[in-house]
């Protein structure tokens, strides 16, 4: 029977040689019966498209398998749900790398599968270990892709099949999530399945640390001490953290210690910016008011956020100098790393800790520390992004002023905000006012240019889809995957792009002019990095376009059904030649030419007031 090659047009029936590629795909779905796939496609995955496609599978295919992975990766952020990413051996696992490493670094889960080569032709298998190829197109998969995945599974005919998929699904999905690999041969794909052993399905995945039990109940009690000796308690509230949000425990533990709360960026949608216990973001670029409080904090309790660089700064010194830092990780080796801040470290799952914490907290007369909680009050109004100047250069738009104005235009909205690097990233995440319902959705740990657009997609994708989806990327970024606007234009996805425009790469530039004298290489047009005119572009794969001019102009379009229709719609905002991330913890050099780094308070455009002193009780 000539086998059918695109999704709708093959018989929706089975056919009746039941192959192993069916027998994979039926596991999957029985997994997940609203499973999404993102997937290019490739001969040696021809089998598994096939039988996805036969099944009515939701499935995405898109331009180039970077892309894959990043909507897959989308759709995880913003569905909370696992998708597979399927693509060709070769090519198509080196292109889906930077998507995988990105999902693995923010602990996103996904199933890779990609097709292989004959097991005969198997390059770094037994036959050809030390050849560099073997198979067609092929490459040593395995030993690439490990070290981003949490396991990866070769699937040879001896492989009891179904148990495999099972256990690679919930892998993923299990703490700390993360995405798991399956590698199918061509010729295993294709054998008629004899298999019929029942699985149990979401067997629950263990914590690495399920053997401290006795530590972590000691553990509560030593928090609820500290919490009872401190004046000045700030919590962090990181990704971890966040990814619990759907158990109302999660919000009642923070309102119950009345503790205030900073977060990292893979934790600040957790929080609306109205919440009056909530004081902003923190880090190299994050807001003023967390980083002056983290230098008098005398307690500060992390919950869920392996304290990246950009979080603490490099002069880790200065990163909360007066506190017991309290880590709670779920993680060994985060509590274990070299670089750890951590003074009391909690191996434990969040959704244990948690609930033991609150109950222990509801039964204890904590102090209320309404001095602390003033100040930090104060220092949020008084060292808002609102009150830094902005740029009113005709012809453009400043990306601080932009991030705001979108943030009002959301405020009632369940968003997915998918931020790439750049201005869109520091502009986004200084100035966008969350409210408890969207949800930002970023890379942040491989930070790659060219994630917001294939992850908007993903989010599109996803079901119950958000009610507005934003993809927001520099010129620069825009570059790396703007093949996927195709995607956008040929499904009508309800995506909003805006492209913050500087003419080249801003954030290369500023590092140029802080630390190699302004000399300009490979940053903007006239040093190598021309762009295109994106409206035409966005055209030409059948896009509207709009190009606000002024602040009113934006606001207008706002306001206009182009912005809340369900069409997808192509924003190009020219920001200004002067704009630069501020505030920012900028890195000098000294007189004798070495690299020096401020603590997190001590951000640039320095302020002329003081702000930090806490003259609360003692
Ligand atoms: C894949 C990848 N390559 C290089 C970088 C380094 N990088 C970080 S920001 C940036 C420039 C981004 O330019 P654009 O998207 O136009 O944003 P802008 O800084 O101009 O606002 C570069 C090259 C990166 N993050 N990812
Ligand atoms: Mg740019």
């Amino acid at each position: 029977m000539e086998q059918e090659k695109t999704r709708g047009k093959g018989p929706s029936a089975v056919e009746s040689d039941f192959t192993v590629a069916d027998l994979i795909v039926e596991t999957l779905l029985e997994c997940d019966p609203g499973l999404h796939v993102f997937c290019l496609a490739g001969g040696p995955i021809g089998p598994l498209i096939d039988a996805f496609c036969r099944r009515q599978v939701n499935i995405t295919f898109l331009a180039h398998e970077q892309a894959c992975a990043m909507a897959c990766d989308g759709f995880a952020r913003s569905s909370g749900r696992l998708g597979i990413t399927l693509v060709t051996n070769g090519p198509g696992v080196t292109n889906t790398l930077t998507g995988v490493a990105g999902a693995y670094l923010d602990s996103i889960p996904m199933v890779v599968i990609s097709g292989g080569v004959a097991q005969q032709h198997r390059t770094g298998g037994s036959n050809g270990r030390e050849l560099r190829q073997l198979g067609v197109q092929d490459i040593a998969t395995e030993s690439f892709v490990t070290p981003m995945v949490k396991s990866f599974t070769y699937l040879n005919s001896a492989t009891r099949i179904k148990k495999e998929v099972v256990s690679s699904f919930n892998l993923a999905l299990a703490p700390r999530q993360g995405p798991t690999w399956i590698e199918v041969p061509i010729d295993v794909q294709n054998t008629r399945s004899q298999e019929q052993e029942a699985v149990s399905f979401f067997a629950t995945g263990t914590s690495k640390g399920s053997t401290l039990s006795d530590q972590r109940d000691k553990s509560v009690g030593q928090v609820i001490a500290l919490l009872q000796s401190a004046k000045k308690p700030l919590a962090i509230v990181g990704g971890g953290f966040r990814s619990g949000a759907s158990d109302p425990r999660f919000r009642q533990i923070l309102e119950t210690l009345r503790v205030p709360c900073i977060a990292t960026w893979a934790g600040m949608d957790f929080f609306s910016w109205e919440e009056p216990g909530y004081i902003g973001n923190f880090g190299i670029l994050g807001e003023r008011a967390p980083n002056v409080l983290l230098e008098e904090a005398d307690l500060v309790l992390i919950l869920g956020s392996r304290l990246s660089v950009p979080s603490t700064g490099y002069n880790t010194d200065r990163f909360a100098p007066e506190a017991t830092r309290v880590v709670v990780d779920i993680d060994e080796e985060e509590l274990r790393k070299n670089t750890s801040l951590s003074d009391f470290g909690v191996l434990e799952d969040l959704r244990e800790f948690v609930p033991k914490l609150l109950d222990a907290a509801l039964e204890t007369n904590l102090p209320s520390y309404k001095d602390w909680e003033d100040h930090c009050k104060r220092l949020k109004k008084d060292l808002n992004i609102a009150s830094e100047s902005f740029s009113d250069e005709p012809g453009a738009i400043d990306a601080y002023q932009f991030s705001a104005a979108l943030s009002l235009a959301l405020d009632k909205d369940n968003y997915a905000l998918c931020v790439d690097m750049g201005t869109a990233c520091t502009a986004l995440v200084q100035s966008f006012r969350h409210n408890q319902l969207g949800k930002l959705i970023r890379a942040h740990g491989l930070s790659a240019m060219g994630y917001a657009v294939p992850a908007s997609i993903g989010a599109a994708r996803s079901i119950p889809a958000p009610s507005r989806v934003i993809a927001i990327a520099g010129d620069g970024a825009m570059q790396l995957n703007i093949q996927e606007l195709q995607v956008i234009a040929d499904q009508s996805l309800p995506v909003k792009i805006f492209c913050l425009n500087s003419d080249g790469y801003r954030a290369i530039e500023i590092m140029q002019d802080n630390m190699f004298s302004g000399r300009r290489y490979g940053s903007d047009v006239d040093s190598g990095v021309p762009s295109p005119n994106f409206a035409a572009v966005a055209e030409a794969f059948g896009i509207t376009t709009s190009s606000p001019r002024s602040l009113a102009e934006l606001e207008l379009l706002l306001r206009s059904d182009l912005f809340h229709n369900d069409n997808p719609l192509f924003v190009n905002i020219q920001v200004p030649s002067s704009q630069r991330h501020r505030p920012r913890v900028v890195n000098r050099r000294n007189q004798d030419g070495e690299i020096v780094s401020p603590g997190l308070s001590e951000m640039w455009p320095s302020l002329d007031k003081k702000h930090s002193v806490f003259l609360g009780q003692p």
